[in-house]
């Protein structure tokens, strides 16, 4: 890594709903000001969910998202990688009421700070490898559920039982196997979730020691 493009790249994983998306905005936010407003960028990993469009919507519904399988791991890696070398990329969009990427993409320039935030990230190693510090949040699986239903009927196009059978069927067994375990390679563990304050300048604080490196 180069001073020209040095790329720090912080990942966040946790629980679907445990307070990924809110712990990466606000540092995004607190950060902006002090790093420059284009130095700084969120990429989740929900954006990086597979092509589904040569499936059928019966199909598309029985996919397991909760399983590592379900995320395109390589294409992220290659637009870390791609950033980290000072080349823009096109982050896919999804759509969760369909259940499928969809045709635009969102061009991010390289940046000074991305931070990372997604349920599977730290079960992948070479993910793992690509971040400088990495954060699991810890936050009870009973608020993450409250937090769940209110948020996809809300915000992604779901009937409360759609969502309480999913999490039933995928969401809780494949936090016990996959996303609990991996745990182990966090850096850092935040209790309680996306609004833990301390929690939230430390990170501040380690990114900026990272960047005056
Ligand atoms: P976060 N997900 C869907 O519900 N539908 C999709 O088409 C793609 C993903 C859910 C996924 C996972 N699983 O729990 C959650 N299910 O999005 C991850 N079931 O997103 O970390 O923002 O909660
Ligand atoms: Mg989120």
């Amino acid at each position: 890594m180069s001073d020209n493009n040095q790329c720090v790249i912080i990942g966040i994983a946790g629980a679907s709903a445990s307070g990924k998306s809110l712990i990466a905005s606000t540092i995004y936010q607190e950060l902006k000001e002090k790093v420059g407003d284009h130095q700084i960028g969120v990429i989740t990993e929900d954006r990086y969910y597979r092509d589904q469009s040569h499936l059928s919507m019966e199909e598309r519904v029985k996919t397991n998202y909760d399983h590592p399988q379900a995320l395109d791991h390589d294409l992220l890696c290659k637009h870390l990688q791609d950033l980290t070398e000072g080349k823009a990329v096109e982050v896919p969009q999804y759509s969760y009421a369909e259940h499928t990427r969809m045709d635009e993409t969102t061009t991010l320039t390289p940046k000074k700070v991305i931070i990372l935030e997604g349920i599977l990230l730290l079960t992948d190693p070479r993910l793992r490898d690509l971040m400088h510090a990495s954060i699991f949040m810890d936050t009870p699986l009973d608020i993450c559920l409250l937090r769940r239903v209110k948020r996809d009927v809300a915000e992604r196009g779901r009937t409360m039982e759609s969502v309480l059978q999913q999490y039933q069927q995928t969401v809780r067994p494949m936090f016990m196997q996959f996303i609990e375990p991996s745990k182990q390679y966090a850096d850092i563990i935040v209790p309680r979730g996306g609004k833990n304050r301390i929690a939230i300048d430390v990170l501040k604080a380690h990114i900026a020691k990272l960047l005056k490196a």
